[in-house]
């Protein structure tokens, strides 16, 4: 089974630390989205999406990072995808809010614009959408802490779940611009229990490079 992926990438970076917990027998093939690998002929020839992650496991090619973690877990009987059909469907509801709504005013408003401009995104475009992801954010973020979280350990109860590692890389897009969490203790105390996780330093080391590049001022100008 192979993982076509690249650290950098928010998507991937779920999946590569679910698969180091468990400790699966997955061959990674770092696509690196940087020097453009992921358009290349002979990457599009495995996945013509050109995007990452992508799963080949077989004569099954699976995209997309909530269905890939949901298929990992199923076979290898993992808990972070509960058995039974309503604790489930509350996993996939909570991957799915991430996916949507707060992918979309966190992520994409609120951090991707900082690496666009790089790649062609004008500055004025760029602060305008900083400026909205800013300010519908906390409705949010406000949710995750208190009615997602509220006072529990893992955003599905008292155990990781897929949701959690999606959930976390989406968080840490913050990074890129600074994100301070502490006027939202929970999700603060969260994302200190799953960075305590031992999948999280291996996996995440490699976006912590990136964001640092990101945010040197030299290097951003
Ligand atoms: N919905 C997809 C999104 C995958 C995605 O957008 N991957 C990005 C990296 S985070 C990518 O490969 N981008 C390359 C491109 O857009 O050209 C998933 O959840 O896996």
């Amino acid at each position: 089974m192979k993982l076509y992926c690249d650290p950098i990438s928010t998507t991937s970076r779920p999946v590569l630390m679910f698969i180091a917990e468990q400790g699966l027998d997955v061959e990674i093939v770092k696509v690196d989205l940087l020097a453009g690998e992921h358009l290349a002929p002979e990457y599009l020839a495995i996945n013509p999406n050109g995007i990452v992650p992508f799963l080949v496991d077989g004569d099954l090619k699976l995209g997309e990072c909530a269905a890939i973690l949901k298929y990992l877990a199923i076979r290898a009987h993992a808990t972070a995808y509960p058995e039974g059909l309503k604790a489930q469907v509350k996993v996939d509801e909570a991957i799915s809010w991430f996916n949507t709504r707060f992918h979309e005013v966190f992520c994409l408003f609120g951090c991707y614009p900082v690496i666009g401009v790089p790649h062609g995104l004008s500055p004025e475009m760029a602060a305008a959408m900083l400026a909205y992801g800013a300010e519908h954010s906390p409705r949010w973020l406000r949710l995750l802490d208190e009615q997602m979280l509220g006072g529990r350990p893992f955003v599905c109860g008292d155990q990781v779940s897929l949701a959690d590692y999606m959930g976390l890389s989406f968080c840490l897009l913050g990074d890129l611009v600074g994100f301070d969490f502490a006027p939202y203790p929970n999700v603060a105390a969260w994302i200190a229990r799953m960075k305590a996780r031992s999948g999280f330093a291996p996996t995440y080391a490699a976006f912590g490079t990136f964001v640092g590049f990101v945010r040197t001022p030299a290097k951003a100008a």
